[in-house]
């Protein structure tokens, strides 16, 4: 014979209810559950963009533990990688006299001059060791024109010549693009603001990304970002289907540990995104008792 004490039953018992609730409580609650023609778009998050690496953005790597539990929430993902010849034209060093972080005059506009980043094939360029994302469908490179430079997965920076991003989501359905990785005002900002132009719904998510700020940087990107319709939201903002954390939280009072939609002004401070989820193995509705 099975035996179950109360607490099991209750939690048996309380599952195919809680399922049943979970879309009207996700609606409620503002939540996002990434569905078929959703795409989470991981922006290089490579070894020259952490500390460590050629062109560090502060705190680059701490966003890695989140992009892994996000990823799964996701059953599309496509990842990009910033791809640069030897002496690339986006390199400071390949205009003499020049520093990094100046600017010089190209064909196609006014270009931000790199320390030498993001080489291909070393393994500055490689994607982190620690990010784990197995079922990425594509991984994208950029910028690997040497006389042209690419901050956006979409298009490069001469604005004309085409990444082949929008025929791939396209072409398999995808509408919905999450932005994640680094850095938030060039790679991640061009991506989103492309997305918008090329007729997706984007979002990023901002505790998943980190900036570089150079000269005002980020404040610009989110402006522009928030002006061409780009969703800010937090990583707590998207959750896994099948999860049962709204039901779990509003039926039971307990304290709201679920992920929840916060856009803009409605902010959580960072340091309650990626506490606020359990482990996968413990995702289930407390008991009544
Ligand atoms: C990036 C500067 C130069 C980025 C790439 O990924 O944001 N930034 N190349
Ligand atoms: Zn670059």
């Amino acid at each position: 014979m099975i035996r179950m004490d109360r607490r099991q039953f209750l939690t048996l018992a309380a599952g195919p209810v809680a399922l049943a609730w979970t879309p009207r409580i996700a609606y409620a609650q503002g939540m996002i559950t990434p569905g078929e023609t959703d795409v989470l778009a991981v922006i290089d998050v490579q070894n020259c963009f952490v500390p460590g690496g050629t062109l560090p953005v502060p705190e680059g790597d701490r966003i890695i533990p989140i992009i892994n539990r996000l990823a799964p929430a996701f059953r599309h993902v496509v990842i990009t990688q910033d791809w640069h010849t030897k002496g690339h034209i986006s390199f400071a060093s390949s205009h003499p006299g020049k520093k990094p972080f100046e600017t010089t005059s190209l064909p196609y506009g006014t270009q931000v001059l790199w320390p030498d980043h993001c080489i291909q094939g070393t393994p500055d360029a490689d994607l982190h060791k620690d990010l784990k994302i197995p079922h990425a469908e594509l991984i994208i490179r950029k910028g690997y024109r040497q006389h042209v430079d690419s901050y956006s997965a979409f298009l490069e920076a001469d604005r004309k010549t085409k990444t082949g991003l929008t025929g791939y989501l396209k072409e398999r359905g995808l509408a919905r693009v999450f932005f994640v990785g680094l850095a938030t005002d060039f790679c991640v900002a061009w991506s989103a603001l492309d997305a918008r132009k090329a007729g997706f719904e984007a979002l990023v998510i901002e505790d998943a990304t980190r900036g570089i700020d150079a000269g005002g940087s980020l404040g610009k990107a989110w402006a522009d970002m928030t002006g061409a319709g780009v969703k800010r939201i937090q990583f707590g903002g998207v959750r896994r289907a099948g999860t049962v954390f709204g039901h779990a939280n509003r039926r039971y009072g307990a304290p709201v540990m679920g992920p929840r939609f916060m856009a803009g002004s409605d902010a959580v401070p960072r340091r309650h995104g990626p506490h606020t989820v359990p482990p996968a193995g413990r995702r289930r509705p407390p008991s009544a008792l």
